[in-house]
């Protein structure tokens, strides 16, 4: 009932009677009395005057559990489970311990273990990124895991593109960059059973107004609110336009089963076609040519003598660039 209640303040610029919200939702006008200061309690600024009624100050700021929920309803992207966290160690990690074949979004305000790939660390400023995790339980084989990152990849730089209409690149495999530095990462993980996935988790993470980075990730690192300095922070807004970009990539996958359907955007949005990288892959480095990304969502490279081979996974880091990869 608080999100119905948050959900009318918030698509009402003004003040909304008490006699109003009572009649949409229902509910008495004491009962309405307890839930607004539960909201207020939870740090939502609610203004109430006797004769007008309640109306929410600065709705886009607050960021929540009610405004996760609203967020991701919003997006037509339907959880069994939807856990906000204003500090947790990492969102992948709580999705992986979630039992069972439940579909769970986890999102904090920040995380202490925030992790990357191979064992690397994700720098989570409390209040200064989006950090989430989605759960999925699909019928799929372990060996579809892999195109997930692709298509989560996909509808953070669409959704990101729509909101903010600047141009975020893919760097495969997992990075969102601007300009040549990270603006976002995914981690994808699953647990198997046998022969198919038990579940699936997608971590993103966004950084959105935090405007410091560590030394290591100063000349690496990009935000937000470094590409839009004064523009209002939206993690809502971002976090519904993710889910919903992702809602419709992930329901054609699984009746196509294959990333031909998005081949096109991949390329389109990649930031390596065309140049010389080098791709680290365990010990060894292939220096090469970005060619394309194939129907698999693999980037298919060429070296010197015009030999071509695809990769599944791996680093890749731009020749010649001191920055991270445009
Ligand atoms: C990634 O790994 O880029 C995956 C990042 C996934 C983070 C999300 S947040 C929500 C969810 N819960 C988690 O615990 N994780 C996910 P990788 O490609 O391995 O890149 C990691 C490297 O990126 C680090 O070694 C740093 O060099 C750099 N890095 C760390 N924090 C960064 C930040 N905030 N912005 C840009 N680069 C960063």
């Amino acid at each position: 009932m608080k999100e119905r209640i948050l959900r009318l303040l918030s698509s009402n610029p003004g003040y909304l009677s008490g006699q109003r919200i009572s009649s949409e939702l229902g509910i008495s006008r004491s009962a309405i009395w307890k839930h607004i200061r539960a909201l207020r309690e939870a740090g939502y600024a609610i203004e109430s005057k006797p004769s007008s009624g309640y109306r929410l100050v600065d709705t886009r700021a607050h960021f929540g559990r009610e405004a996760v929920i609203m967020a991701a309803r919003d997006s037509g992207m339907g959880f069994d489970e939807i856990l906000y966290f204003d500090s947790v160690g990492s969102t992948n990690q709580i999705a992986k311990q979630q039992k069972g074949s439940a579909s769970a979004l986890i999102v904090a305000d920040g995380q202490t273990e925030g992790r990357g790939r191979l064992g690397r660390t994700w720098d989570s400023e409390t209040s200064g990124g989006l950090y989430m995790s989605l759960r999925l339980c699909p019928d799929l084989p372990p060996s579809d895991a892999v195109y997930m990152t692709q298509l989560a990849a996909l509808a953070v730089v669409e959704a990101l593109e729509t909101l903010y209409g600047q141009a975020f690149r893919i760097k495969w495999p997992n990075d969102i960059v601007y300009n040549g530095r990270k603006l976002a990462g995914i981690l994808t993980e699953m647990t198997t059973e046998l022969d198919r996935i038990e579940s699936l988790v997608i971590g993103i993470g966004i950084n959105v107004s935090q405007c410091r980075f560590s030394e290591e990730l100063s000349d690496k690192a990009i935000s937000l609110a470094q590409i839009l300095p004064g523009e209002e922070e939206r993690r809502p807004e971002m976090l519904t336009a993710i889910l919903a970009a992702f809602k419709a990539l992930y329901e054609e996958f699984l009746q196509k089963r294959s990333l031909e359907f998005v081949r096109e955007p991949l390329n389109r949005y990649s930031s390596l076609l065309g140049r010389e990288i080098v791709v680290i892959s365990g010990d060894e480095r292939i220096f090469c040519k970005a060619v394309e990304i194939d129907g698999s969502g693999r980037l298919v490279v060429e070296d010197g003598s015009g030999a071509r081979k695809t990769l599944y996974y791996g680093e890749v880091s731009v020749r010649g660039r001191a920055s991270y990869g445009e």
